[in-house]
């Protein structure tokens, strides 16, 4: 009897405690969270607004132009012992996505870490080098009708744009982007003498070089219209939509993500390195449209998406083969250029850790 009691009313003393302590940190871990949700979204009650590049004035597209200037003649913090071909704190981002673009495309957190990526070149530009507006975005959809058009995209433009396609480079390649027109280097407009040292590849010893541009008219006309663009955000749950959005491998199989790279980077431009795509400024203006749409999925189901996420830890791991998927707690990193944050900090644009909105959706 006495024993039965000794052990009958320890485990109702455990249980008793364990309640205590699980109400205790239940409480504790939502106010926790909520506060640090509310602190969060009370400081993003003023959001940076992100704009379409034709619809900025001049000045604001000279501003933006001369920040990406200065940011590339910033000293870098990449140390030689790890990049001998970093030189610029534009080139420290560059380093970090050639570090690790084996584990961050084709994964479900492909979003994520291009959104956050994003968002730290934002605040690049604008902490250390002045810039006082959003990260514009590129609206590629209203550059394809025709495919013509493709090239005449403000954004090409040689003084209030990236300047535009590189001269027309011979190649009968089996792997050549299809309805390539150029190839050799940017000609005109502010980055004509801007030298590329990393990649190509994931090589980071140094290869200087020109900016390189390859644009397909045709490429763009094909994955780059609304059509695609609905079709991607016509997807019922996260995993399908950003499957959509990357595409396969293949130039026969892309999504808008390969489509942006491709149409402007061709076969021989630096768009179309999948390593070291950030080396051309135009990559920022597209992954910031990407981010876009996934916004404007998002902003269909804000309930449930904003919570929404899967797809594999392991690139193209889609089975599950290797590893699980990814969850909201999947920890992401840009190396020394922001401390580490999880997939759940990347959800919200305007949760408080990301505070920037878009002035038009899908
Ligand atoms: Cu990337």
């Amino acid at each position: 009897m006495a024993q039965m009691s000794r052990f009958g009313k320890l485990p109702q003393l455990l249980i008793l405690l364990l309640l205590h302590l699980s109400v205790f940190a239940s409480a504790g871990t939502i106010a926790g969270r909520n506060g640090a949700k509310n602190s969060r979204q009370a400081a993003c009650t003023n959001p940076i607004i992100r704009k379409e590049w034709r619809t900025l004035t001049q000045e604001e597209q000279l501003d933006y132009l001369s920040a990406v200037k200065c940011f590339l003649e910033k000293p870098g913090l990449t140390p030689a012992s790890v990049a001998p071909g970093a030189v610029s704190r534009y080139e420290d981002l560059v380093v970090t996505h050639i570090q690790q673009t084996m584990d961050i495309h084709f994964v479900g957190h492909f979003l994520p870490w291009h959104r956050w990526f994003t968002a730290v070149y934002e605040k690049g530009l604008r902490e250390e080098c002045g810039y006082k507006g959003a990260q514009p975005y590129w609206d590629w959809t209203l550059d394809v009708n025709p495919p013509s058009n493709w090239a005449k995209s403000p954004v090409f433009d040689p003084v209030y744009g990236f300047g535009g396609n590189g001269a027309f480079v011979e190649s009968n390649g089996p792997n050549d982007v299809p309805g390539r027109t150029g190839g050799g280097c940017v000609a005109d407009g502010p980055f004509k003498d801007m030298v590329i040292r990393l990649g190509p590849m994931d090589d980071l010893s140094g290869n200087p070089r020109c900016l390189h541009r390859d644009l397909s008219p045709y490429f763009a006309g094909r994955y780059l219209g609304m059509n695609q663009t609905i079709l991607t955000i016509s997807q019922p749950d996260f995993g399908q939509f950003t499957r959509v959005n990357d595409g396969g491998p293949s130039f026969d199989d892309s999504g808008l993500h390969g489509g942006g790279h491709y149409s402007v980077g061709g076969t021989f431009g630096e768009m179309g390195d999948l390593y070291a795509s950030p080396s051309d400024p135009i990559f920022y203006m597209h992954h910031t449209n990407l981010d876009r749409v996934w916004w404007s999925w998002q902003s269909r189901d804000l309930q449930n998406r904003l919570t929404d996420i899967s797809g594999p830890q392991m690139l193209m791991d889609y089975e599950n083969l290797q590893a699980g998927n990814v969850t909201l707690d999947f920890k992401m990193s840009v190396g020394l250029n922001a401390e580490d944050v999880t997939v759940r900090d990347t959800m919200d644009i305007r949760g408080g850790y990301l505070c920037y909105d878009y002035d038009s959706l899908y």
